[in-house]
């Protein structure tokens, strides 16, 4: 097996067609309980060469597709905003998927993007709306707070949060939170602009699909939950990017890897599906 830091491989490029980016972010200061999520986007893209190329779920051939995985080695967060400022055009000339790091990275990556106009719809245990945690204004627990100057937000699979982001929540109209994904959800998301983000922590995800994060929380989404989420999404709204954060990889917990990989794929099969630019 050719050993490379490519998502799904080197069958996924397209020879200088570039349809998908898979940007490495591995960024974590602030990951408060178990810490990892530095390892997170390599030891998904490992594991992401263990997927099947061709999406049987959506009839979707992604060799040849036009995925190109960057690393860009950055260490902080103004290395971030650099390497978003020399790449901003290539990186939305295609879909876009940054791969996390803790969840600080969300409002920079939104920063440094500059999308316009768009909804975020947050995938995520805890609903990020801190003003501050621990002192830290940029903490991951902020990170959904940081991100509501650039788009109102539909928050799914939240089912821990403080008292302070209670009444948070309840008198800020750009701000909607719900625990599981079901007809109200799917409403709020309805009711974002066309135009929308991804932000997906896998500890939204249940545990029993997605062990190796750093606040493990039951009671979350289910697989299917999450495919739902993806489909109403990619079909009915413009995703303009997303990132994938918060795995904190865990020896004897391949399976975790795998899955978040997975998600990432399940996504972007998504985004290619849409534009029908999948296969040969
Ligand atoms: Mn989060």
């Amino acid at each position: 097996m050719i050993e490379n830091n490519d998502f799904l491989g080197r069958e996924v490029a397209a020879g200088g067609e570039e349809r998908v980016f898979v940007v490495s972010v591995p960024l974590e200061f602030t990951t408060s309980y178990m810490k990892g999520a530095a390892e997170g986007p390599a030891s998904i893209l490992a594991a992401s060469r263990q997927i099947e190329l061709y999406n049987s779920g959506l009839d979707l051939d992604l060799e040849g597709a036009g995925i190109t995985t960057i690393d860009p080695g950055v260490e902080s967060r103004e290395d971030l905003f650099s390497f978003l400022a020399a790449n901003r055009e290539r990186l939305a000339s295609g879909f876009t998927c940054f791969l996390g790091g803790e969840h600080s990275i969300t409002p920079w990556i939104l920063e440094g993007m500059g999308y316009g106009e768009i909804g975020i719809v947050w995938l995520d245990a805890h609903a990020d709306l801190r003003s501050e945690y621990q002192g830290d204004r940029e903490s991951h627990a902020c990170a959904a707070r940081n991100s509501l100057p650039f788009g109102r937000i539909v928050e799914i699979g939240v089912r821990s949060f403080s008292r302070e982001e209670k009444e948070f929540i309840g008198g800020e109209e750009r701000v909607r939170v719900f625990s599981r994904f079901g007809r109200n959800a799917l409403e709020a998301i309805d009711q974002l602009p066309d135009r929308v983000y991804l932000s997906l922590d896998f500890d939204g995800i249940d545990p029993s699909v997605i062990r190796a994060v750093g606040t493990p929380e039951p009671g979350g989404l289910m697989w299917p939950d999450l495919m739902d989420i993806l489909d109403v999404i990619f079909a009915t709204k413009t995703v303009v990017g997303m990132d994938a954060v918060e795995l904190c990889p865990m020896a004897h917990d391949e399976a975790s890897s795998f899955i978040a990989a997975r998600a990432v794929y399940e996504a972007i099969s998504r985004h290619l599906a849409r534009a029908g630019k999948a296969g040969r």
